[in-house]
């Protein structure tokens, strides 16, 4: 599978530092920032640094450093929400492509909580 990584995407840019962004946690491998569009009270993309597309490039493609690093950042930020802890729970989505209605090529996970969020299966 060839995948073909645009690095004039907004992500890119952000990671770059060419434009800001609210960030939320960092890490070595990882970045997470306030979604600019917020679809509820918490609405955190993560992102890896690498230059990886979609969740299945970054999978087959990231090392197993950059795979524990950007779920360990996650994981943190799913926790302000968690089920496990006080909160009521979050969702978590990775759009990829056209038919996954993907608008910005560069690998990410939204966590959405902070409201009940109905439920979603497409
Ligand atoms: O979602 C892409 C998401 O990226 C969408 O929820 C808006 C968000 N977005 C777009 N530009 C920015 C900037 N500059 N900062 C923060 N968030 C941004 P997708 O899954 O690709 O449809």
């Amino acid at each position: 599978m060839a995948y073909s990584y645009d690095d004039q995407n907004i992500f890119a840019k952000i990671l770059r530092g060419e434009i800001p962004n609210k960030t939320v946690a960092e890490s070595e491998h990882t970045l997470a920032f306030a979604d600019l569009y917020p679809q509820a009270p918490l609405h955190v993309l993560v992102i890896p640094k690498g230059p990886y597309v979609c969740f299945d490039h970054f999978a087959a493609e990231a090392s197993d450093a950059e795979i524990a690093d950007f779920h360990r950042v996650a994981a943190k930020v799913c926790a302000e929400v968690s089920p496990g802890g006080d909160g009521n729970g979050y969702r978590t989505i990775s759009n990829a492509g056209a038919d996954g209605v993907q608008e910005v090529p560069h690998y990410h996970m939204h966590i959405l909580g902070g409201r009940p969020l109905g439920r979603m299966l497409a």
